[in-house]
């Protein structure tokens, strides 16, 4: 049943993956968080780039959790637009 189930899902997989690639997340630092509000400013630039699915702040840790379609975006093109918008930062650990 274990390997009859893992069939399916690598074919499920290879049917769908040029459609529908598979959700990446990355964790970025972001040292300029310094008050409540910039994480919205943060969340609200990368909800418009393409590719970005979710937005999680963890403002307590200055880091962002962002999930994205590897095949719209990458981290490199994420980090550039938390720059863009005044908060530069990079991938955690
Ligand atoms: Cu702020």
């Amino acid at each position: 049943m274990k390997l009859l189930h893992g069939a399916i899902a690598t074919v499920l997989f290879a049917v769908s993956s040029p459609l529908w690639a598979a959700p990446k997340s990355v964790t970025l630092a972001v040292p300029g968080m310094t008050c409540p509000t910039c994480p919205v400013t943060i969340k609200k630039a990368l909800m418009k780039e393409q590719g970005v699915a979710s937005v999680t702040v963890r403002y307590e840790k200055k880091e962002l959790i962002v999930s994205f379609d590897d095949a719209k975006t990458t981290p490199d093109a994420i980090m550039k637009s938390t720059a863009a918008v005044g908060f530069p930062s990079q991938i955690a650990r």
